[in-house]
């Protein structure tokens, strides 16, 4: 048995899960789970790094403790966000949460410099504020001083490979993310540093997924004998890069939803698509394991995460579950709102953000809260539909089947709307594809398996899946119709 573990974190929990691979089957098992909360402090959001990395040492020591020795671990997370490290080697600061507001005007300033379409033509990725680069240009203004003395700049799970490790490198799945990179040559693009006025000397060496990283250096965990020998693989630490490879694919032509506080919606390319219509439909190119994740970032599960929060402070003690019981109950297509208006993103009070742009809309704001929750969670389902034609019309043909994976695979009823709104049978499942494609990079990179084929192939055998066929009901498509006037959206051939 080779016993291995994927650390995967989320932006709103992380887990350390144990896979365990016999030759033929990969078992997964959840040892501890974590919250990942954000603090606040002075208007600022920052991530609580070295709680999180203390909880990955405590999530080890409960391997350590199941008496099996651990042959390798990998780490994923969210992507864009990073750490800087001074010449000694510490952490000059707590990473910034992608969500803090100190990236407004951001994209203005450097498409001052840079037309949004070169932009898009060099790097191939999306234009959204949360971006490394935006987020760069936002502490150039804010602190030069501390970008000037930094002498690496590290994303998250590089951070943590560091903490663990010692060794500073940055894979290249997550460094994509960044819109850092030149998409022709999978580098850091020099020029559009410098053209930006940004320094470049912190950026390291990128390496593929699949490269080691060497053994643990952390002095508490070398103290333990069944995780001392663990080799800590670079596996593709952007956590969509690896939900896309635990993805239990059944038909050539599908399209899949990483589903948790984001939604990614995209399929598999073999290199980036980078012309006129990507641009315009703001798409965007990250790397995969041999491949291409062409997506768009959807505002996903967030809006119900914060709506469960919003009404926590007013005194409803209310849990996602129980909103999502009402929420069968609401009225069915009450009221429609875009779900990437961008006043959605920062984190607050996300029903009255709801409730005003309802009232912008000339339309009745939701009455109860069974209603709130059925519309988001259609609105979503929209979205979706709108994407997937946006996808078909790039691609030139039909999606075929669409796969939800992650943590809303469990949400019944978005996945039923997702089948609904876009007239295509959903297979949800697997909740846990990150940490499946983070043991199966692990397993690739020390000759388990041979072949990214292989790994699908395992994955196939592996997991649960539940099918949802879509109704083909007359009323989703004429919702979907009035969700694309409410929202001013256009297709365009159609
Ligand atoms: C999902 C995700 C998305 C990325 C967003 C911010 O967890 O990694 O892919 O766009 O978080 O990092």
């Amino acid at each position: 048995m080779f016993h291995s573990a994927a650390i995967d974190i989320g932006a709103s929990s992380g887990r350390v899960i144990r896979g365990s691979f016999d030759g033929n089957q990969l078992q997964v098992c959840e040892l501890y789970r974590f919250s990942n909360q954000p603090v606040t402090v002075h208007g600022r959001m920052y991530w609580d790094i070295y709680r999180l990395y203390a909880e990955i040492k405590d999530g080890l020591r409960r391997l350590a403790a199941e008496s099996k020795s651990v042959k390798s671990v990998g780490i994923d997370t969210w992507a864009v966000d990073y750490g800087l490290l001074d010449k000694d080697g510490l952490l000059m600061n707590l990473p910034r949460h992608y969500r803090d507001s100190r990236t407004l005007g951001m994209m203005e300033r450097v498409e001052e410099r840079i037309h949004r379409n070169q932009l898009f033509a060099r790097t191939g990725i999306q234009r959204m504020p949360i971006n490394t680069l935006y987020q760069l240009m936002a502490e150039q203004v804010e602190s030069p001083e501390r970008l000037s003395r930094a002498t690496h700049l590290l994303l998250i799970p590089d951070l943590l490979n560091y903490f663990l490790t010692g060794q500073k490198w940055t894979e290249f799945t997550n460094a994509t993310t960044t819109q850092l990179l030149c998409a022709g040559t999978k580098h850091w693009d020099m020029d559009l540093l410098q053209q930006l006025d940004l320094p470049s000397h912190y950026l390291g060496k990128i390496v593929s997924p699949g490269t080691p990283l060497g053994h643990l250096s952390d002095l508490d965990l070398l103290q333990d004998s069944r995780v001392a020998a663990a080799s800590v693989i670079h596996v593709a630490s952007h956590d969509t890069a690896s939900a896309v490879l635990g993805i239990p694919v059944q038909s050539e032509s599908f399209a899949y939803i990483s589903s948790g506080t984001w939604s990614l919606f995209g399929t598999l390319v073999s290199e980036p698509i980078i012309n006129e219509r990507t641009a315009e439909m703001n798409f965007t190119n990250e790397g995969g394991y041999q491949n291409y994740r062409l997506l768009k970032n959807i505002m996903g599960l967030w809006l119900l995460q914060q709506t469960e929060l919003s009404e926590q402070k007013r005194g409803n003690i209310c849990s996602i579950p129980d909103m999502l019981r009402l929420a069968q109950n609401g009225e069915p297509f009450a009221f429609y709102f875009d779900t990437e208006d961008t006043r959605l993103l920062p984190p607050g009070d996300i029903p009255s953000r709801i409730y005003e742009i309802c009232r912008e809309n000339s339309q009745n704001p939701p009455v109860d809260l069974g209603t709130l929750v059925r519309g988001i969670l259609e609105n979503l389902a929209f979205q979706y539909r709108y994407v997937l034609d946006q996808l078909e019309e790039i691609l030139q043909r039909r999606i075929q089947v669409i796969h939800i994976v992650g943590g809303g695979a469990q949400n019944e009823l978005l996945c039923q709307f997702t089948a609904d709104a876009t007239g295509r049978p959903v297979i949800a499942g697997p909740i846990e594809a990150s940490a499946i494609g983070n043991l199966g990079m692990q397993l690739l990179a020390q000759d388990e398996l041979r072949s990214s084929s292989e790994l699908q192939e395992l994955v196939k055998r592996s997991v649960i899946t539940k099918l949802y066929e879509p109704l083909l009901e007359k009323r989703w498509e004429e919702a979907y119709k009035l969700y694309l006037e409410s929202t001013g959206k256009r297709l365009s051939n159609r």
